[in-house]
C-alpha cells in the first residue's frame, strides 16, 4: 500500500549555499582520477516556485467559506471571506508551491461546492522530464473522497494514471481497491482506500511514492519498465469527489455547502531532473529551458544521446557500477563526423563501431587511419598530423596507374621507366615519343659501343632472316637497288625510333629519284634495325651501300633498312662498281 509520509524534507527552497571563488568543488561526475562515473541531479522538490493550472480558484468574486472543526464529538463551523482582492483573503494557485512555513500556511483553494461529476484539476509542468519519487498533497481542506494523480511524459499531450485514491474505486476509476502490482504489470496504477481516514480533519496528507510495492524497485538500475515509470514531464492532480461527511441531503443548506471545496497548503513533487547519471545538475540554457548539464560526452536535455562525433558505442545509461559514458571517434584528427555502425561494434567485441565521415587530409578508412588513393604515407610525420599523406604524382605517361604503394610511395612503372613518379627512362632505356612504351630500350648495338652486350630484342633472328647472306656484291644485286654509294659512317644519334648517322658520301655509283650529293649527309636506319645487327654498323667505318628510295625521318638525307646492302669497303669494288655503272647506262639492268 501506498505509504503516507506524515512529515517530508522541506525541500526546493534552501538559499543557495555561497562557495568561494578558487574552491570551486569537484565535479561529481569524475572520480578524483578523472575516470567517469554516474552523476546524478540533487533530489529536490521540483513543484517549488512552479506555476500550477488549476480549474477552480474562490475568491472571484468574493465568497463565504466555512471551516469546519471538531471539538470532542461537536462539530463547529468558522466561516471567513475569501477575496482575490484582497491580500490577507485570497488563495490562489501560487499558494500551492510557494514556501512552506509550517507556521504560516498559505492555502490554494477551490470554489465552494464543486461536487461530482464536477471535478477540479491542478496541472504541474516540470519543464522537463524528471525522475518523480513521490507526489505529496498537504491539505487545508478535509481530503477529498475521490481523487487521482496522472503524469504525462510528452509535455501534457497524453496522460497515463499514476495512481487512484477511492472508497469507491470501482465505481469511481473502475478500479479494483489495492489490486497487487507483479512484475507482469509494473507501470499499472492501483486504486487504494487507505486515505480514507477521516483524521485529521484538516492538514492531511496524502503522498504517493512511486516506487512503493512495485517488485524491481530495489534493482532500479536494471529496470527500463520502472526507469519509464517514475518519469514525468506533467503532473496533474484530477478531485473528482469531495468528502461531505455523509450529510449534503440532510442539510443542503448555503450554510453546508460553504464547508465543501478543496483546499491545499502545499503540493509537491519530489524527484531528480532526469540525466540517466550523465549530470549532477540541470541548468537553465539560453532560451530559459531546463536542461541537463550534461557530461561523459553526452548531450540532449535529458543527457539522452551522444554528443556530436562520440558515437564510439552505443549511448547507454550510467549505472552504479559503469559509467557508461560516450566515447569519441578514432579518427586520427582528420574527420570530424562519425557515425555508428552496429555490424562493427558486434564484430569488435562490442568495442567500437565508430566510423569516420569524410576523411579530410587525403586520409581514407574507417578510423581516417592510411592514405586515400592517389597519396602515400609520409613516414617521418604520424598519422594523425595534417600532411601525414603525401600525393603519389605519379607521371602522366610514365606510369601505368594513379595509385602508389601506400608505404613507399612508389607509383606503377611502364616497362623500361623508373623513378619514385616514374618520370625518367631506366639505365638503358632511351625516351620515346609513344605513350604506351615511354621509354625503349638503347639498341645495345650501339655504333658508340663495342658489340659485346648480348642484350637486344628477342625477335631479332625473324626480323633480320631477309637479309642474310648479303656480302656479296653483282650486278643483280646492283641493279636491284635505287641508290650505292660509297660512305664514310662520322657519327650517329639516337632520335627516337631512328638513328640518324652522319656520313660522308665518298662516292656516287648509282642515283635514285632523290638526288645523293657527296659530301656530308644524313644516313637514317631505324633503331630496331640497329639493335638488331641488320645492317650491322659501326662509326669510323666505310661502307659500300646499296639501298631503295624511302622517305626519310628528317628533311634530308638518305635511308637504309634491313633490306639495304652495308658491306664493309675494299678499294677493288670501286672499279667493278664503274662497270655495273656504265653497264646500267646502256640499260642492261
Ligand atoms: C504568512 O504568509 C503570507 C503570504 O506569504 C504573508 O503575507 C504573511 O505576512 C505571513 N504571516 C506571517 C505571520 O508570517
Ligand atoms: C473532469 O471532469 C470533466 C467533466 O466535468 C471531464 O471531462 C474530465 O475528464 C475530468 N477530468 C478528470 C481528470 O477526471
Ligand atoms: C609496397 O612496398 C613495400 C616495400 O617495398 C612492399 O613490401 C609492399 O608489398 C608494397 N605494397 C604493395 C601493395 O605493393
Ligand atoms: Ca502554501
Amino acid at each position: 500500500s501506498p505509504t503516507i509520509f506524515t512529515r517530508l524534507p522541506l525541500l526546493g527552497y534552501l538559499p543557495p549555499l555561497m562557495f568561494a571563488a578558487q574552491s570551486s568543488p569537484p565535479d561529481p561526475c569524475y572520480d578524483e582520477n578523472g575516470n567517469p562515473r554516474r552523476c546524478i541531479p540533487d533530489f529536490v522538490n521540483s513543484a517549488f516556485g512552479k506555476d500550477v493550472r488549476v480549474s477552480s480558484t474562490c475568491g472571484t468574486p468574493a465568497s463565504r467559506y466555512c471551516v469546519v472543526t471538531e471539538k470532542g464529538e461537536e462539530r463547529t463551523r468558522d466561516c471567513h471571506t475569501c477575496d482575490a482582492g484582497d491580500p490577507k483573503k485570497t488563495h490562489p494557485p501560487a499558494y500551492l508551491t510557494d514556501l512552506n512555513n509550517p507556521h504560516n500556511l498559505t492555502c490554494w483553494q477551490s470554489e465552494n461546492y464543486v461536487q461530482y461529476p464536477q471535478n477540479v484539476t491542478l496541472t504541474l509542468s516540470l519543464g522537463k522530464k524528471f525522475e518523480v519519487t513521490y507526489v505529496s498533497l498537504q491539505f487545508c481542506s478535509p481530503r477529498p473522497e475521490s481523487m487521482a494523480i496522472f503524469k504525462s511524459m510528452d509535455y501534457g499531450k497524453s496522460w497515463v494514471p499514476f495512481q487512484f485514491y477511492s472508497t469507491q474505486c470501482k465505481k469511481m476509476y473502475n478500479k479494483q481497491n489495492k489490486a497487487a502490482i507483479t512484475k507482469q504489470n509494473e507501470q499499472e496504477a492501483i486504486c487504494t482506500d487507505s486515505h480514507t481516514d477521516m483524521h485529521p480533519l484538516t492538514g492531511g496528507l496524502i503522498a504517493f511514492s512511486t516506487l512503493d510495492g512495485r517488485p524491481s524497485a530495489h534493482d532500479f538500475d536494471n529496470s527500463p519498465v520502472l526507469q519509464d515509470w517514475v518519469t514525468a514531464t506533467d503532473i496533474k492532480v484530477a478531485f473528482s469527489r469531495l468528502h461531505t461527511f455523509g450529510d449534503e441531503n440532510e442539510d443542503d443548506s448555503e450554510l453546508a455547502r460553504d464547508s465543501y471545496f478543496y483546499a491545499v497548503s502545499d503540493l509537491q513533487v519530489g524527484g531528480r531532473c532526469k540525466c540517466n547519471g550523465h549530470a549532477s545538475k540541470c541548468v537553465k540554457d539560453r532560451e530559459g529551458n531546463l536542461v541537463c548539464e550534461c557530461k561523459h560526452n553526452t548531450a540532449g536535455p535529458e543527457c539522452d544521446r551522444c554528443k556530436p562525433f562520440h558515437y564510439d558505442r552505443p549511448w547507454q545509461r550510467a549505472t552504479a557500477r559503469e559509467a557508461n559514458e560516450c566515447v569519441a571517434c578514432h579518427c586520427n584528427l582528420h574527420a570530424r563526423r562519425c557515425r555508428f555502425n552496429m555490424e562493427l561494434y558486434k564484430l569488435s567485441g562490442r568495442r567500437s563501431g565508430g566510423v569516420c565521415l569524410n576523411c579530410r587530409h587525403n586520409t581514407a578508412g574507417r578510423h581516417c587511419h592510411y592514405c586515400k588513393e592517389g597519396f602515400f604515407r609520409d613516414m617521418s610525420k604520424a598519422i594523425s598530423h595534417r600532411r601525414a599523406c603525401k600525393a603519389c604524382d605519379c607521371h602522366p605517361v610514365g606510369a601505368a596507374g594513379k595509385t602508389c604503394n601506400q608505404t613507399t610511395g612508389q607509383c606503377p612503372c611502364k616497362d623500361g621507366v623508373t623513378g619514385i613518379t616514374c618520370n625518367r627512362c631506366a639505365k638503358g632505356y632511351q625516351q620515346s615519343r609513344s605513350p604506351i612504351a615511354p621509354c625503349i630500350k638503347i639498341p645495345v648495338a650501339s655504333p658508340t659501343s663495342t658489340y659485346t652486350s648480348s642484350e637486344e630484342p628477342l625477335d631479332c633472328d625473324s626480323h633480320c632472316k631477309a637479309s642474310k647472306g648479303k656480302l656479296k656484291i653483282n650486278m643483280k644485286k646492283y641493279c636491284k637497288k635505287d641508290y650505292a654509294v660509297q660512305v664514310h659512317v662520322l657519327k650517329g644519334d639516337k632520335a627516337g625510333e631512328w638513328w640518324k648517322f652522319t656520313v660522308n658520301i665518298i662516292s656516287v655509283y648509282k642515283q635514285g629519284e632523290q638526288r645523293i650529293r657527296r659530301g656530308d649527309q644524313l644516313l637514317w636506319v631505324r633503331a630496331k634495325d640497329v639493335a638488331c645487327k641488320c645492317p650491322k654498323i659501326k662509326l669510323g667505318r666505310k661502307y659500300l651501300l646499296l639501298g631503295t628510295d624511302d622517305d626519310s625521318p628528317g628533311q634530308t638525307g638518305v635511308v637504309a633498312d634491313k633490306g639495304s646492302l652495308l658491306i664493309p669497303w675494299k678499294d677493288l669494288w670501286g672499279r667493278r662498281l664503274r662497270k655495273f655503272q656504265q653497264r646500267d647506262k646502256r640499260g642492261k639492268c
